[in-house]
């Protein structure tokens, strides 16, 4: 008999858990004790030795620190997991179909500068590819929806995100679009490039352990809302990318990956102000409606705020 099933490790397990009390969380409790007995059981099938354990402790004390949760999570297929658990509890409730979600990821920041029906993403002070990017968002049923905002983020063209990149300006790549009265949303910005996670951090240390590299392919992340809507959390992918199959992130879904156009008519980047081709997305938003068996689609995560 292994020593996990021996009657004096599972009253500990019960004990550790507050099994035989009657306070605290009883989720919580429940949860605690399949964790810890699941760990023990890893511990024992793989022999691991008081420095392993030890090392991962001090390693998971190290992500905290170097505030690499946001980014260890998503790396480990763990947010893709709960995605695909919100598709198939849609699944189940008779929901299927509109534009596929996608993970959030850890760089949002709330409060984005809000406008009507189109904005500018970038402030002109960074060189790139200028991207044109428009659409509608629709219900299942094909009718616009006005008035849904648009919370759009992005990379520049280094990969780097604004306020975790603090050579940014305050917001750039950051915005708020209301669609208009047909829903439809337009912005002007730069392509983005890739991201990486930090070379030395604490996410790449692990990956380097597993063999894998730590890139997203080129992407541009979005919050879809409406008053009786189902928010939608979701991105595009940059087609072409070198990493469009091969996220770190396990974030690249089908139905996300718009053509990219590339204009180089010089009369039409004349008549964009511009004097270089650029490149144009067109996506549309398709959303379902609020739903009253489905779980809700709103995620409660910490964010970071700009100050
Ligand atoms: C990103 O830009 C991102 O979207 C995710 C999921 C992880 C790290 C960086
Ligand atoms: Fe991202």
């Amino acid at each position: 008999m292994s020593l996990l099933d021996t009657t004096f490790v599972q009253d500990l397990l019960d004990k550790v858990a507050g099994l035989g009390n009657d306070k605290g969380d009883a989720r919580v409790k429940q949860i605690t004790r399949r964790v810890v007995a699941d760990m023990f059981r890893v511990i024992e099938d793989f022999d691991v030795t008081p420095d392993e354990f030890w090392a991962a402790v001090s390693y998971l004390t190290s992500v905290g620190q170097a505030n690499e949760g946001g980014l260890l999570v998503p790396g480990l297929g763990i947010e893709t997991f709960l995605d695909l658990r919100t598709d198939e509890a849609e699944k189940k409730a008779g929901l299927e179909g509109g534009t596929p979600r996608t993970i959030e990821g850890p760089l949002y920041i709330a409060g984005a500068p809000l406008t009507k029906a189109e904005a500018r993403l970038d402030d002109g002070s960074e060189q790139g590819e200028v991207l044109f990017m428009n659409g509608q968002v629709r219900d299942m049923n094909g009718v616009p929806v006005a008035g849904a905002i648009v919370d759009v983020w992005h990379a520049n063209t280094l990969g780097g995100y604004s306020f975790f990149d603090p050579s940014q300006p305050k917001f750039n790549l950051r915005r708020r679009i209301e669609t208009d009265s047909e829903g439809r949303y337009r912005f002007r910005s730069l392509l983005p490039n890739g991201y990486a996670c930090p070379p030395d951090g604490q996410t790449q240390r692990y990956l380097n352990a597993l063999g894998r590299h730590g890139h997203r392919p080129a992407h541009i992340h979005f919050f879809i809302s409406a008053p009786g809507f189902r928010k939608l959390t979701t991105q595009i992918n940059i087609d072409g990318d070198e990493y469009l199959h091969d996220d770190f992130a396990f974030a690249t879904r089908d139905g996300l990956i718009p053509p990219v156009v590339r204009v180089t008519d010089p009369a039409a980047i004349h008549a964009h102000g511009l004097n270089a081709p650029f490149a144009r997305i067109e996506f549309d938003f398709v959303m379902h409606r609020d739903h009253a068996v489905a779980p809700a689609t709103i995620v409660n995560r910490a964010h970071a705020e700009a100050a």
